[in-house]
């Protein structure tokens, strides 16, 4: 396949971008952490969206070393940050294969040995299909992930088949509501309705709740209303280089 080779190049050149978008506390209206999110600078094809690239990575096994890749990026600017007094929670994406089939408990411990960061700030982001599909293996997976003091965030969250129940046994740090749910939030009875239940949900259970996607300050403003935690979206910033996403840190008043 011709995406295949092209990718293999792509590891072996170092055409990846890791690109940083803030997260923020609704009530502080400050940045409280970064989504770290790939981008593929192919040569001749210019940019090539992660919605194209990931799913052939997971048929071909290679996001086993492109997901190394973005969590070793990840860290490294965490430090770069702290250098410059930015310390911040970084959240990683975090693939079904990668998840079942790499050792990930092995590489994110000696991630975290390489680098001195508190533990709880890497955040490994999943979705809920992916946990959802061997249950009884994530379970242990995630207790191991945990036993290392990493924090652990189900990613679109209401957009999957899984049942209420998992929330309780999955024992997460965050629950990120699906951006689909937010786009009508300011319209839509029926997802303010989703979208107060999740969070109330969410807090009941002792999760921090993160919205997805939001793009304007009505949005927002239900959002700080209905006392979710935090947010991500373009009305705050779009994803960005780790040199933007300093100077956007420091030009808060
Ligand atoms: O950044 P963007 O909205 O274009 O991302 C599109 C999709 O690609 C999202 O579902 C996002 O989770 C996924 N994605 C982006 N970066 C990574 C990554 O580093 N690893 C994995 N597994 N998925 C990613
Ligand atoms: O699946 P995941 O939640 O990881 O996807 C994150 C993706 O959402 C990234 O590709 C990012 O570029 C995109 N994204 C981030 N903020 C917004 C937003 O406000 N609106 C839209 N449409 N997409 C967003
Ligand atoms: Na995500
Ligand atoms: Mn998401």
């Amino acid at each position: 396949m011709r995406m295949e080779a092209d990718l293999r190049r792509a590891i072996a050149e170092d055409e990846f971008k890791l690109l940083l978008q803030p997260k923020i506390n609704l009530e502080s209206g400050k940045i409280v952490g970064a989504e770290a999110l790939i981008r593929w600078h192919d040569p001749v094809r210019g940019l090539i969206s992660p919605v194209e690239f990931i799913p052939v990575a997971e048929d071909t096994g290679l996001i086993l070393p492109i997901g190394e890749w973005v969590l070793r990026e990840a860290c490294n600017t965490m430090m770069t940050w702290r250098k410059q007094g930015i310390d911040l929670k970084m959240s990683v994406n975090i693939s079904a294969r990668q998840f079942f089939q790499a050792d990930l408990v092995a590489l994110v411990r000696s991630v975290l040995d390489e680098h001195k960061f508190e533990p709880s700030r890497l955040v490994l982001e999943m979705t809920e299909s992916i946990l959802v599909d061997d249950v009884q293996t994530a379970l242990v997976i995630l207790a191991q992930l945990r036993s290392l003091g990493v924090q652990i965030s189900i990613d679109d969250f209401g957009t999957g088949y899984s049942s209420l129940s998992y929330l309780k046994m999955f024992r997460a740090d965050e629950v990120k509501i699906d951006r689909a749910f937010i786009r009508d939030v300011t319209t839509s009875r029926e997802d303010q309705a989703l979208v107060y239940a999740i969070t109330y949900l969410g807090h009941e259970m002792g999760f921090t709740v993160c919205a997805e996607g939001v793009e304007d300050s009505e949005q927002r403003d239900y959002l700080h209303k209905i006392k979710c935690d935090e947010y991500q979206g373009f009305f705050f910033s779009k994803p960005v280089s780790h040199i933007e996403f300093s100077a956007i840190y420091h030009g808060q008043e």
